[in-house]
């Protein structure tokens, strides 16, 4: 499990028994980028006390791209079959993590990802303002059209991937910081032909804590898709075939 966080004192504790028991065997990395709130402290107080629970305390606040970069590197390194990802503010309901691991499993070794999609049949978003909510589904619109992906939910940080493939798309050579970088990584995926699985999850907004989308993240992703769908159709290349979404439910 790789988790960034920032400022999340009041989500991390919680979460990380939730994830204990959701996935008792499970390793958890928490990346940290020095939270003012005192996040690091309350995550090594549950590493003490739940253990297989490692912090990756960075010295200040760089981005949700570059957290998870660093994070997955030490996942990869570690020679897992499989690595999650998530928001550690119960957007994203651990009690689902086993389920979207079956899926994974049962998508067999072309099955490069699993992603815990609000925009497939059975998915939801609960509790979310309306301009979130406008925004996270038009983006994922022009998203899925201007890169011609099959995937309904690419900006959705709830994942389960196959390693071998994570680290066959090489997460460190990214630059994205915000959405964008989870979108490339589908785009990644999709290249090298394996199947992006979609799962259905509800989504609801967080109870805890602030928000740390930015215009400037959402301004950095559309800017991206635009940029990386202009050059697929300069190059004429369109990867519609490649991607079937799972069935499962
Ligand atoms: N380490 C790290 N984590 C971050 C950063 N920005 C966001 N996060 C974490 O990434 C997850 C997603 O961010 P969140 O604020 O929930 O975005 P939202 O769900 O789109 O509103 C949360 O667990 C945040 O704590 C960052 O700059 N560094
Ligand atoms: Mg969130």
């Amino acid at each position: 499990m790789v988790l960034p966080t920032y400022n999340e004192a009041q989500n991390v504790s919680r979460l990380l028994a939730a994830v204990r028991s959701a996935v008792p065997a499970a390793d958890v990395i928490v990346v940290d980028d020095n939270s003012p709130d005192g996040t690091a402290e309350l995550v090594e107080a549950a590493a003490a006390e739940l253990g297989q629970i490692k912090l990756l305390r960075r010295p200040g606040k760089q981005g949700l791209g570059s957290a998870y970069r660093e994070g997955f590197a030490v996942a990869l390194d570690e020679g897992y079959e499989a690595v999650v990802s998530m928001d550690a503010d119960f957007s994203h309901d651990p009690a689902v993590i086993p389920e979207l691991l079956a899926v994974l499993e049962a998508g067999g070794t072309e099955a490069g990802g699993v992603i815990g999609s609000r925009y497939v049949p059975g998915g939801a978003t609960v509790d979310w303002p309306l301009h979130r909510r406008l925004l996270s589904r038009w983006g994922n619109r022009y998203t899925s059209l201007v890169l011609g992906l099959q995937v309904r939910d690419c900006t959705s940080g709830f994942r389960a991937y196959r390693a071998e493939a994570l680290d066959a798309i090489e997460p460190g050579s990214t630059s994205a910081e915000g959405y964008a970088f989870l979108t490339e990584l589908v785009r990644r995926l999709v290249r090298l032909n394996y199947r992006v699985l979609e799962s259905p999850i509800v989504f609801t907004d967080r109870r805890w804590g602030t928000s740390k989308m930015s215009s400037r993240i959402v301004a950095e992703s559309m800017l991206l898709v635009t940029r990386w769908g202009v050059g697929d159709l300069v190059r004429g290349r369109r990867s519609h075939e490649r991607v079937r979404r799972s069935a499962s439910t």
